[in-house]
This record gives C-alpha cells, structure tokens and sequence, in this order.
C-alpha cells in the first residue's frame, strides 16, 4: 500500500527542513567567516620547509573544527540508523478514545522520523548483536512533536527506572578491560540477572530470535509501557502501542549473525538503506491494545508492571493506521546521530501512566540530551524541531539559533502585547489523575510475579523457537566464567520450565534440577511466536546467482525479471568483476565479485546450469563453500538443470524432503520454487542435520 502524498499538509517536515539543506554548489571555498582562500592544501611556512605560522587563520580554523566533530554517543542505544517516512490512520475510528488528531483523521498524513538502535555496543559496534533493538519514533504533527520511543521487545529487564544505570552497568563491556563490546554473553550482566529475577519474563525474549532480526522491517515494535488516551470528554482509556511489520517478523540465524559482525558489520544499516534506495519500502501497522480505566484490575498481573505483556488473545491489537519509511536522512550526523528522542513528547490526546519505568524515562532523555547535544537548545536542530511554530519566553543557551525580538520575555507582559498568548482550546492538559498515599520506597506486591509470563513465552513457542531458546542460553551462560553464576541462572529457568532448565544445565555444566521449582502453568499465547508470523513476501531478500562463464542465461535471466519486480534484490557473483561469456554467447554482467561478499548477507543461493559453469563453480571453493554455509543457515538454495553438481560438491543429497532445496530444469519452475522457499523465510527443520560448515 502506498500513502497519497496529495495529503492535507500543515505540518511538512520536509519543507521545514529545506531551510537547513545545504547542497554543494560551484561556488568558492570559504573559511567559517565567508572569506575565500586560495589555498586549502598547504599551511603558511616561513619558506617553503620552515615552521608553520600562528596566524594561518585558515589552518587553525580548520583543524579545531575537526578537533571538535565528535559529540558523546549516546549512553544507551549508541549504534544505530534512521529514516524518514509518513504516518496516516486508516479511518477514524480512534477518535472516540483520543483527541490526538494525527491518529484519529485519515485525511492528515504525518511525517515522521524513526531510529532504529541496539542498546549495548557502542556507536561502531556490529549490527547483528544479540540485543534489544531501539524503534523510535518521533511524529511531527500539527499539534507538536509525538515521540513513540519503543522496542522491539514488548517488555523490559527492569521495573522500576532507580535500576536502569544498575542494569546498563551490568551490561556494558565490563569495567576493568572493556571487554566485550556489544555483548551480554559476560558475567556482569548475569550476574545481574540471577539476582534481579524480575529480568526472566525479558531474558526469554532476549535468547530468542527476537534479539537477532533479519531486518529493522522485519521486527515488531512496542511502546512497552502503559499509556493513555484521553478523549474529547476527558475520558481516560489504557493503551499499549504496538508496530506490526508489513512483512511480517523474521530472524537471522544464531552462528550467521556472529559471521555477519566480521563480513558486514552494518548489514541491518544496509539493508534499510538499500531497500530504501530500491523503493521496497518498510511499512508497519501502528495498532493499540485498549483497556478501559476501570477494567485495569482484571489481569493477573498489574498494567503498571513493564515486564508484563498483554496477551494479544485477551486484548486484541487493534489496526490505527500504517507507516512507510521512504526516505533515507541525507546526513548522518546531522539527522540520525542529533535526533533527540524524549519519552515526555506527547501531544493532546496521548499522555503518562504512572508505570515507575515510565516516569523515570520522563526525567532521563531531556538530561541526557542536554549532555549529549551540548545545552537547552537541541530542540532548535532541523531534526528535532517540530514542523509547526515555537513560541514561549525560552532564551538564551549555548548554541541558541533564534533571534528572539522584541524587550518581553516573560508573561504575563504588555510590552510584547501579551504575547504569546496562552491557548484557551486545544491545548495539552494533564489528566487529572487522582492519587493519593504515603511516601514509600516498596515494589507493589502486584509486581512480584517474575516467571509466570516468561513461562507463557516458552510455552508459546514452536520447537525450533525452543531450540534455538536453549542453544542461547547455552551459550551466553557458557561464557560466564563464574560457575556460580550459571547454577544461579538454572535456578530461575527451573521456576520458568523445568526442560528448559535440565537442557540449559546440562550445557553448561552445573547440576539438573531435579524437580520443577515451580508447576508449569500450560498457558500460551500463539501470537508470540513467529511460527505464525506472515510469510510468503521477497520483498527486501537478497538471492545470490553463482555464474560463470558459459553459465545459462535463461535461469539468470527469469530470476531477474521474476523476482526483482516483487521487491526481491538478485545480485550475479562470480570469480571476478567485470562480464561473463553466457552459454549462448551473450554477456553477462557480474554484481560482485565473490570474495567481497558471503552466504551471510543473502537469504537464497542459485546455481544456475551450463556444463562449463558447473565444472567451474565445482572446482571454486569460495562458491561450494558458499552453497554449503547457506544450506546449514537452512536458507532457500537452487540449482537449475547442471548446476545441481554444485549442490552436490556442497555435500546436499537431494532425496531429503525439503522445501527449500529446489531443483528445477525449466526457469519458471525454478523462480517459482525459489519464490515459495524465500518467502517461507527459512527452513529450520534442517537444523536437526548438524550439517557442518
Ligand atoms: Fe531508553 N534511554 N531508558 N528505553 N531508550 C535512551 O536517551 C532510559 C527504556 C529507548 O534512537 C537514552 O537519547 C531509562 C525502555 C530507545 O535516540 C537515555 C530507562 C525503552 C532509545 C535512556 C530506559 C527504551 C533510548 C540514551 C529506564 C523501550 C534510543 C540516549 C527507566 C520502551 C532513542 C538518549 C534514539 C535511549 C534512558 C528504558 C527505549 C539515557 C532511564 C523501557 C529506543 O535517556
């Protein structure tokens, strides 16, 4: 689906903006003061090789503003990428719950700016770590800046926010050497973790593959905590927001991610770039679980709590409208390293619940910005400005770019007229929430059931989800050196499921437990797992076509006109750049030279036939390798008539039953098979084969 950009416009973001582009033109090159200088390559010497002068102007100018290019990264969520896209909701449907216009009047379309992040590494970490991914969004309505500040994972480690520099401590690289970057897999964070049992609902979700995405458009996002909608008649109604991937959610496979970090540590960055370069756009749905005020006692567990989800079988999430991200940022500092994200952005209709995660968020992104982003003023940069006007007596600070005129900074006043005036409609107001009771430092008793929902995540998943559950806790805990730490760890697995707890025991080398430590409630929620996500799409799927001279254009050429108008990127490798001799005699032109690339960062192999590019591909190593390690990623892999023989260097039999092992002599059958494999994502039953490579 595409949004009609003929839209009613009055906060355009992309207008806003253009005053603050500056493209490359012909003219001359100046100094900061506008001065042009003739040259720029050499400093002002006495004499051709003595001493550099103080007063090359130029010079000093020019190095001390490299000197000063770098801003702190961020504490949290260092690494990351954005995009630029639209928002509009399908109809008007929400209105009766939200005076939030931008969700509520499918004639406004909103521009919108979105940040995706990892949470641990640092801002040149690799993409493909196991982490939280950040999804944050940030709304230029009419009424003001929305920010929807959320992650890919519908719960968080902690529940009240006094823990989070305990917790991100605990994380981080390890104190004394730094070691290791963008990892959890380290004694600190488990550590953390057996005594902090309020982690387990949020751990589950981190071993599994939610923490490794195949792509940012292949995640869900959530706003975690609970908020509410306020409507016209000041009525209050819960909320929890939710990104659905049009694409439905995918995830790399475990030993790729970590071969990904070394062949292209910024696949995730790529990927959204180049899909948005290509025009597959990522779209998601923004739907809303509602929960009226005086239903939020009926859950067995409390709304307030941010390690608890509602399942989607009890609250159904509702469709509000869809997003498109359309438009890569132009500078990445600029847009996507200044963006400032601030959980208290709300606009009229949207506001707090009194969730302690929530309210510790309320006061720790506008401080943070104001470290990071070097005073008060940060909200005065193209990218944060909101695309409607600001106007308030705020003066003054480092960095301040307005020209405020006029002798009245304060209100009221009579010498600026009044102004501003205050709104007397349509303007944000709290909800007046009644509250009332004793100063106390307790955690609600309401809070303190730490295993029941990360058991209901277990139970949710299908075998291979389990699998793949298992083998990560076997690994982080296997690089925990402290063998207490990991006995500490079964020890919680065993309240959350007794199986889980025996197979991640015996991993790791502590005892078994030999009895359940608590009863396995039997409850699921089939909507957690990715079983029963949407498959079936090739949009934004790398496939690899292995070619050598004398291969058959007719394969390549079928894939090409085949898949590529349905979104999928087909790239030609081969032993070396430039063009191959096809079977009949044309020309084909390589996209990349194999070594320069790997299985990992494609999601299907194709070998297509021709006797001589057979024999050529079976004798290079680089391409059955190739084959071999996406075969065992349990990827789609293809041959077409001879290039069967290629799979067959690669070890594969062809008398498995295996949907995404597809052998074709005719073209169609085999854009056909390859469409059917991608879009099944991969075929993980093949992990049962311990195939090596
Ligand atoms: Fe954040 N978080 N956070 N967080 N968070 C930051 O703000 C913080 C939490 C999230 O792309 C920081 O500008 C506290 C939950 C995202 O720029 C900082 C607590 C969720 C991003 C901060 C949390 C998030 C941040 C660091 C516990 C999901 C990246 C830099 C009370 C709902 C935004 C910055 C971007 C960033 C604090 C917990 C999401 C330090 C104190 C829960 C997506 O202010």
């Amino acid at each position: 689906m595409s949004i009609d950009r003929q839209s009613r416009r009055e906060a355009d973001k992309h207008r806003d903006l253009d005053a603050a582009r500056v493209a490359p033109d012909d003219a001359n090159l100046t100094t900061d003061q506008g001065i042009e200088v003739d040259d720029t390559d050499n400093s002002l010497t006495v004499g051709e090789r003595g001493p550099t002068l103080l007063e090359d102007f130029h010079f000093r100018e020019k190095i001390t503003h490299f000197d000063h290019e770098r801003i702190p990264e961020r504490v949290v969520h260092a690494r990351g990428a954005g995009a630029y896209g639209r928002f509009r909701p399908y109809d008007g449907w929400l209105a009766e719950y939200t005076v939030a216009r931008f969700l509520c009047d499918p004639s406004v379309e909103t521009d919108v700016f979105v940040r995706f992040s990892t949470v641990a590494g640092s801002r040149g970490s690799a993409d493909t770590v196991r982490d939280v991914r950040g999804f944050a969004t940030k709304f230029y309505t009419e009424q003001g800046n929305f920010d929807l500040v959320g992650n890919n994972m519908p719960v968080f480690f902690i529940q009240d926010g006094i823990k989070f520099p305990d917790f991100v401590h605990a994380v981080k690289p390890e104190p004394h050497n730094e070691i290791p970057q963008a990892q959890s897999a380290h004694d600190t964070l488990w550590d953390f973790v057996q005594l902090q049992p309020e982690t387990m609902h949020m751990m589950m979700w981190l071993m599994s593959d939610r923490a490794i995405p195949r792509s940012f458009a292949m995640m869900e996002g959530f706003g975690v905590h609970t908020f509410r909608l306020v409507n016209a008649a000041g009525r209050s109604t819960f909320v929890k927001f939710h990104w659905k991937p049009v694409l439905g959610i995918h995830s790399l496979d475990w030993d790729e991610t970590q071969k990904i970090a070394g062949k292209d540590p910024d696949f995730n960055r790529r990927d959204l770039w180049d899909n948005i370069e290509a025009g597959n756009f990522p779209e998601y749905e923004l739907g809303v679980q509602l929960v009226p005020e005086d239903e939020a006692d009926r859950f067995d567990f409390d709304l307030l709590d941010p390690t608890k989800i509602i399942p989607e079988e009890e609250v159904p999430v509702r469709p509000v409208g869809r997003m498109v991200l359309d438009r890569n940022p132009e500078n990445f500092f600029a847009e996507t390293e200044q963006v400032a994200f601030h959980i208290g952005n709300v606009v009229p209709g949207i506001d707090f619940s009194d969730d302690p995660l929530l309210q510790a968020r309320l006061f720790s992104y506008l401080d943070t910005q104001l470290i990071r982003l070097g005073g008060p003023n940060f909200t005065q940069l193209p990218v944060n400005r909101p695309a409607v006007p600001v106007r308030n007596h705020h003066r003054d600070g480092y960095h301040q770019t307005a020209i405020h005129q006029g002798r009245a900074a304060y209100h009221k006043n009579t010498l600026s007229g009044g102004c501003p005036a205050i709104a007397t409609e349509g303007a944000f107001t709290h909800f007046p929430e009644r509250v009332e009771g004793r100063k106390i430092r307790k955690r609600a008793e309401s809070f303190a059931d730490h295993y029941g929902q990360a058991t209901l995540f277990w139970n949710s998943m299908s075998d291979w989800e389990k699998g793949h559950i298992v083998s990560a806790f076997r690994f982080e805990l296997g690089k925990v050196e402290h063998k207490e730490i990991r006995k500490g760890v079964v020890e919680h697995l065993n309240h959350v499921d007794h199986d889980l707890a025996v197979q991640v025991a015996k991993g790791v080398g502590v005892q078994a437990p030999e009895s359940p430590a608590t009863p396995n409630h039997g409850r699921s929620s089939p909507a957690l797992s990715q079983a029963n996500t949407k498959f079936g799409s090739v949009k934004g799927r790398k496939i690899a076509v292995l070619a050598a001279d004398g291969v058959d254009s007719s394969a390549v050429a079928a894939l090409g006109e085949g898949l590529t108008g349905e979104g999928a990127i087909v790239e030609i490798l081969a032993a070396h750049d430039g063009v191959l001799q096809s079977a009949n005699g044309g020309r084909i032109e390589v996209t990349r030279q194999l070594k320069t690339v790997a299985s990992v960062v494609y999601d299907a192999v194709v070998v297509p036939g021709g006797p001589e590019n057979a024999r050529t591909l079976s004798m290079d190593g680089d391409a059955v390798h190739f084959v071999a390690e996406a075969f065992k990623h349990c990827k789609a892999v293809a041959a077409h008539a001879e290039g069967r023989a290629v799979l067959e260097r690669a070890g594969i039999a062809f008398d498995r039953d295996d949907p995404a092992l597809v052998v074709a002599d005719d073209a169609a059958g085999l854009v056909s098979g390859v469409r059917e494999a991608v879009g099944a994502h991969r075929n993980w039953a093949r992990e049962t084969d311990h195939i090596p490579a």
